[in-house]
C-alpha cells in the first residue's frame, strides 16, 4: 500500500463533470506537478479546500483541462491516505487525458474497488461496510438502497459486535473456570451459560434466515414467462414494460430468442423473460429457441405458466406443466377479454391448490393482481409492514453466521453434558472467529480479492 493509485471515479462517457481520484503518498506531489492556478502559479494546498485552475501537460505546458482540485490529507479521507480529486469536464477523452498525465507522474492504475479496499485496510470501515459500498452503487430499488445504507452505516456490524461481545464475556467466564477449576461451582454465572448461548444462537438464526428476503431485495429475482405458442407471452412482457419490446403477431412461433428485461414491482427488481412458445417442431431455429426456454426455466426463481383462457386446455399445456413440476409456478390465464372456455376446475385439477390469475395482456386487465401475486410469491409482506433493516443480503455473511451457530451448538451440547470447559471454550473461540469473518477481522487475502473484484474501477 505504499504506492499511489489513480482511476476515473465517475461513469464513463458524456457527462457534466468527471472526477479523477488519486490515493497514496504521491497525491500531493502529483497535484503540484500537473496543476497550475489561474495566475500560473503552483498551488500551496490546504487540506479539504477546492482550488480552481488548469491541468497542464508537463511537456510543453499545453492546457489539458480546466479543473477544480481538492486534496484531502490522511487520515481524513475516504481511503485514510492522502487523496487528490481532480474535477474536470466530463466526456470520452478529457478524463482519460488527465488520468494519463497522472499515471505518467508516478501513480499506477487502481484495480476495481481498490480505494475501498484501502479504506478497509486502513480501518476507515469494516468489511461488511465495504461490501455495502458496492451494494449502494448497484441498488435499483428503495428497499435495496435502504438495506445497503443501513449496512454501510454499521447496522450489521453493530449487531454482530454485540453478539461478539456477549460471547467474549461467556468465554471469559469459562476461562476463569478453567484457571480455577476447584472454584468452578462457586461461579454463579456458570449455570446461565447454556441459556445465554441459546439466546445468541436464536439471534444468529434469525439473521441467517433473513438472507432469503435480503437476497431478493439486493439482487432481484428472475421470472420466466413460459407456455405454448400464441398464448400471449410476448404481449405480457410488452405490457409490463409499457413498450413494444417483443414482436407480437397472431402467427404461432413468433418469438425465437428469449428476451429479458428488468421490471420493478414495488421494491423488488424482477428480471422478466419472454420465451419462445413451446410446441413440437421440425424447424431448427424454432427448436433452438425452445431448448433455450428450458435452460432459462432451470435458472429461474419462478415461472409464470401462461394459458389461453379463450381455448380449452391443450395436450401441450399439460405437457409443459408436467415438465415444470417442482419449479415454483404462478399460473396465469390470458385473454380474459374474450369469452372464456378454460375453467378454474380444469386448472386446479392439473395444478392442485393453485389459483390462476386471469388477465388480458392486450388490454391490461388483471395486471395489477398479477404484480401483487408475483410480489407475494417472493415476499410475504410489503416492506411498509416490515421496516426492519436487520436483514442480511450476502451469502458470505449467512455462511459465516451458520458456521458460528454450528460451533455454538457444539458448545451448548458440551455445556449441558458437562464436558471439560476447555472444549467448550475452543468451540466458543471458533464461533467468535466465524463472526469476525463478517466484519473482516479474520478475512484472508483471497476473500478480500474476491470481494473487491466485483467493485467498479474508481470506487
Ligand atoms: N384478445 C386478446 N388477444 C391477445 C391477448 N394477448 C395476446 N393476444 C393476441 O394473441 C396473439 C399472440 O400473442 P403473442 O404475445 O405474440 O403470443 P406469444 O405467446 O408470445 O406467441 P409465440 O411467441 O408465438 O409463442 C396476438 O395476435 C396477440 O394480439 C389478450 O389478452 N387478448
Ligand atoms: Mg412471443
Amino acid at each position: 500500500m505504499d504506492d499511489t493509485i489513480a482511476a476515473i471515479a465517475t461513469a464513463p462517457g458524456a457527462g457534466g463533470i468527471a472526477v479523477v481520484r488519486i490515493s497514496g503518498p504521491q497525491a500531493e506531489a502529483i497535484a503540484i506537478h500537473l496543476f497550475r492556478m489561474k495566475n500560473g502559479r503552483r498551488p500551496v494546498l490546504e487540506t479539504h479546500h477546492l482550488y480552481y485552475g488548469h491541468i497542464l501537460s508537463p511537456e510543453g505546458g499545453a492546457i489539458i483541462d480546466e479543473v477544480m482540485i481538492a486534496l484531502m490529507r490522511s487520515p481524513r479521507s475516504y481511503t485514510g491516505e492522502d487523496v487528490l480529486e481532480i474535477h474536470g469536464h466530463g466526456g470520452y477523452l478529457l478524463p482519460q487525458r488527465i488520468l494519463e498525465e497522472v499515471l505518467k507522474a508516478g501513480a499506477r492504475l487502481a484495480e476495481p474497488g481498490e480505494f475501498t479496499k484501502r479504506a478497509f485496510l486502513n480501518n476507515r470501515m469494516d468489511l461488511s461496510q465495504a461490501e455495502a459500498v458496492a451494494d449502494m452503487i448497484a441498488a435499483q430499488t428503495d428497499r435495496g438502497l435502504e438495506l445497503a445504507q443501513a449496512q454501510y452505516q454499521g447496522r450489521l456490524s453493530g449487531s454482530i459486535e454485540k453478539l461478539h461481545a456477549e460471547l467474549t464475556d461467556i468465554l471469559a467466564l469459562l476461562e476463569a473456570a478453567i484457571d480455577f477449576v476447584e472454584d468452578i461451582d462457586d461461579l454463579p454465572e456458570d449455570k446461565s451459560i447454556p441459556k445465554r448461548l441459546q439466546n445468541i444462537i436464536q439471534d444468529l438464526n434469525r439473521l441467517a434466515a433473513s438472507y432469503r428476503e435480503g437476497k431478493i431485495f439486493k439482487d432481484g429475482v428472475s421470472v420466466v414467462i413460459a407456455g405454448r405458442t400464441n398464448v400471449g407471452k410476448s404481449s405480457l412482457l410488452n405490457y409490463f414494460l409499457g413498450e413494444q419490446r417483443a414482436i407480437v403477431t397472431p402467427i404461432p412461433g413468433t418469438t425465437r430468442d428469449f428476451i429479458e428485461e428488468p421490471v420493478r414491482i414495488h421494491d423488488i427488481v424482477v428480471r422478466l423473460t419472454d420465451t419462445a412458445g413451446i410446441r413440437k417442431t421440425e424447424e431448427t431455429i424454432e427448436q433452438a429457441g425452445i431448448d433455450l426456454v428450458w435452460q432459462r426455466v432451470a435458472a429461474a426463481d419462478a415461472v409464470l405458466i401462461l394459458l389461453d383462457g379463450s381455448e380449452e386446455m391443450m395436450a401441450e399445456d399439460r405437457e409443459i406443466i408436467e415438465k415444470l413440476r417442482g419449479k415454483p409456478l404462478i399460473p396465469v390465464v390470458n385473454k380474459a377479454d374474450l369469452p372464456q372456455t378454460l375453467s378454474e376446475e380444469e386448472i386446479s385439477r392439473i395444478l392442485p391448490g393453485k389459483v390462476a390469475i386471469r388477465i388480458s395482456a392486450k388490454y391490461g386487465n388483471g395486471l395489477e393482481d398479477l404484480q401483487e401475486a408475483i410480489y407475494r410469491h417472493f415476499c410475504r409482506n410489503r416492506s411498509d409492514n416490515h421496516p426492519s433493516t436487520d436483514i442480511i443480503t450476502h451469502l458470505r455473511h449467512r455462511l459465516a453466521i451458520e458456521k458460528a451457530v454450528f460451533h455454538l451448538c457444539e458448545a451448548t451440547a458440551g455445556a449441558v453434558r458437562d464436558v471439560s470447559p476447555e472444549l467448550t471454550a475452543a468451540d466458543l473461540r471458533d464461533a467468535l472467529d466465524a463472526l469476525e469473518e463478517i466484519i473482516g477481522k479474520t478475512a484472508n487475502d483471497m476473500i478480500l480479492a474476491r470481494i473487491f473484484a466485483s467493485f467498479c474501477i474508481g470506487k
